[in-house]
């Protein structure tokens, strides 16, 4: 099939995109002028971003016309997430921006009383009427939207469902209790608000549906007398599922190999007979050990670049290669986190913390994790009175990628005290492991440079301040619990879970399947993620999943 273009205007990550569209056997254009636009054939818009940003791109390199005209064509088209907003009027996220206004309704911020925003992570779409595609012989496809399977969403605004415009609805989802359209479709539109290639098989059957129908003008039907329209109700809760994350820890090792490395409370070398440091710990591959974590059913993938406080030239930065061969086969969401922060050149070239990101983000990682840099970020704003610079690493790339782009990687540890009067100037707790002195209390102090260095600020004040500052995600580790095998550490956790209302990842501890079982019975952590045991073979992802399912915890099963 030619004539299959991309409309991109480079606001994020669609790598993955493409490679899933070649995966998938064809082969896309870039739009580069508007002239394209009427050129194409089928076009995919995967819009990235805020919607306020995308339509102003869209106006100023002059697409929206063409977009409309093609659309009114009869052409093919199919948006993602941003790119299925933008068909809408107008957003709550940029109220005085316009839409292309191709079907009514606004698009809505979430309600965040009841649930954590953004929506991020595995879901059901629940088709509410059934579509089929002709292909070039006349024969049926089914859209690819199956009962049962589950997509990968990550947003905070979305279109609530609406009766008035039901011959649009292909498929709703459920977050808390909240109904929203998760994709539409109608004659030669079909647009999906979760990431189809992000969404492991299930999501790759979507888009081949797509790819597969005719691109003939009209000739994708709605079977009229299948279009079985219910009005579908509120469960009493939602079918909103917890990942499990594969978390790999690169570093070069002492012949100067990347490898995926781990260590115990970070330390990362080999214990000899001596008790002196031996090698760095190589477990495998980047590469490969993401693949094979994608094909056990991770959820996600993390890579964090360890030695990342090295200065490196940005584009030698040892992660992009990574990434770039990671995207070719692996279809769930990727994040990277390691010198996420302001970079010089050995040459003395300067590259902003949104430049880095925006490598990363162009070679497929679709978050970037930031450690240290958080916490430099967190003293500033607090020695200056909560008052926002505007140019940190987190306002930054949140601004310009969204918040749901941005994690925060916290590194805390343990320190006890006999009494909370002890430690007056941070957030102290109860705890029921005491100290080695019996001290009853602890609190949580934050550290940079991968745990060497221990700062005077405390973990429930960076997460707070982090949330305000636009980060989207917490990925908590616990250097105390690192590498141990002992299971999460579940006060940190809930104390973390009570701050914020942002997604938080659990890390550090998991050494048996009863430890992912307990961390979401005991918290209400949206992920948890675990290196050691899946590195050594020691329990397959796949264990942890059924073990989960027995015990009615929602996971994403394998879509195959
Ligand atoms: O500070 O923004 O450059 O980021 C550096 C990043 O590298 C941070 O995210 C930091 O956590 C990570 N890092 C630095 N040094 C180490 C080290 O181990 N020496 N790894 C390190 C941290 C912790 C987790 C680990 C979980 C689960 N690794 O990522 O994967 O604890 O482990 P387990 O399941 O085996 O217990 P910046």
């Amino acid at each position: 099939m030619g004539g299959l273009y991309l409309l991109d205007y480079g606001a994020g990550n669609v790598r993955s995109l493409v490679n899933a569209v070649n995966k998938l056997g064809y082969e896309i254009e870039w739009i580069k002028e508007p002239g394209d636009i009427l050129k194409a054939e089928k076009l995919i818009f995967p819009g990235v971003g805020a919607f306020g940003s995308a339509m102003q791109l869209l106006v100023e390199k002059n697409y929206a016309e063409p977009l409309k005209q093609f659309i009114a064509s009869g052409k093919q088209f199919m948006g993602i997430c941003v790119g299925l907003q933008a068909l809408f009027e107008g957003s709550e996220e940029n109220p005085n921006i316009s839409g292309l206004g191709i079907i009514p309704g606004t698009v809505k911020l979430f309600n965040k009383d009841d649930k954590v925003v953004p929506h991020m992570g595995w879901n059901e779409a629940n088709c509410i009427k059934e579509i089929k595609y002709k292909n070039e012989l006349g024969q049926d496809i089914h859209c690819g939207i199956k009962p049962g399977s589950v997509y990968y969403f990550v947003h905070s605004y979305a279109v609530p469902y609406n009766q008035k415009i039901k011959e649009w609805i292909l498929s709703t989802t459920q977050y808390g209790d909240e109904i929203f359209i998760s994709s539409i479709q109608k004659d030669n539109v079909f647009g999906t608000q979760f990431h189809p290639e992000k969404s492991g098989y299930a999501g790759l059957r979507i888009l081949k549906s797509f790819l597969e129908s005719s691109g003939n003008n009209n000739l994708v039907v709605v079977d009229d007398k299948k279009i079985i329209m219910k009005n579908p109700t509120i469960l009493p809760k939602d079918r909103f599922r917890k990942r499990i994350i594969a978390c790999l820890d690169v570093r070069t090792n002492d012949h100067g190999d990347l490898v995926v490395t781990k260590g115990d409370q970070y330390d990362v070398r080999e214990r000899t007979t001596d008790n002196t440091n031996g090698q760095v710990r190589n477990l495998g591959k980047p590469v490969d050990l993401a693949r094979r974590y994608f094909d056990e059913g991770a959820d996600e993938i993390t890579f964090l670049n360890i030695t990342s406080f090295r200065n490196c030239p940005l584009v030698d930065l040892p992660m992009l290669e990574i990434l770039k061969r990671t995207s070719e086969t692996v279809f769930v969401p990727l994040t990277i986190g390691g010198g996420i922060r302001d970079i010089i050149d050995p040459d003395g070239k300067f590259h902003s913390a949104l430049e880095v990101a925006g490598e990363y983000f162009r070679s497929g990682a679709d978050k970037v994790s930031i450690g240290s840099d958080a916490v430099y970020a967190v003293e500033n704003y607090l020695a200056n009175n909560k008052i926002l610079s505007g140019r940190t690493a987190i306002e930054t790339i949140a601004h310009a990628y969204g918040s749901q782009a941005v994690v925060i990687s916290v590194d805390p540890k343990r320190i006890y005290v006999n009494s909370p009067d002890d430690e007056p100037n941070h957030h102290v707790i109860k705890t029921s492991y005491p100290g080695p002195n019996g001290e009853p209390w602890c609190w949580y102090q934050c550290t940079v440079k991968g745990g060497r260095e221990g700062r005077d600020i405390d973990v429930h004040q960076l997460v707070t301040s982090c949330e305000v500052m636009g980060a989207g995600e917490i990925l908590l580790n616990c250097m105390d619990k690192d590498g141990t095998n002992s299971g999460y550490d579940l006060e940190l956790i809930n104390d973390v879970k009570k701050a914020v209302r942002i997604p938080v990842i659990a890390s550090s501890g998991a050494g048996k399947e009863d430890h992912f079982a307990e961390v979401f019975a005991k918290t209400n952590v949206e992920a948890a993620l675990a290196a050691g045991i899946f590195h050594r073979r020691e329990i397959p992802i796949k264990h942890v999943k059924n073990y989960l399912k027995e015990r009615y915890i929602l996971i994403r099963d394998e879509d195959p």
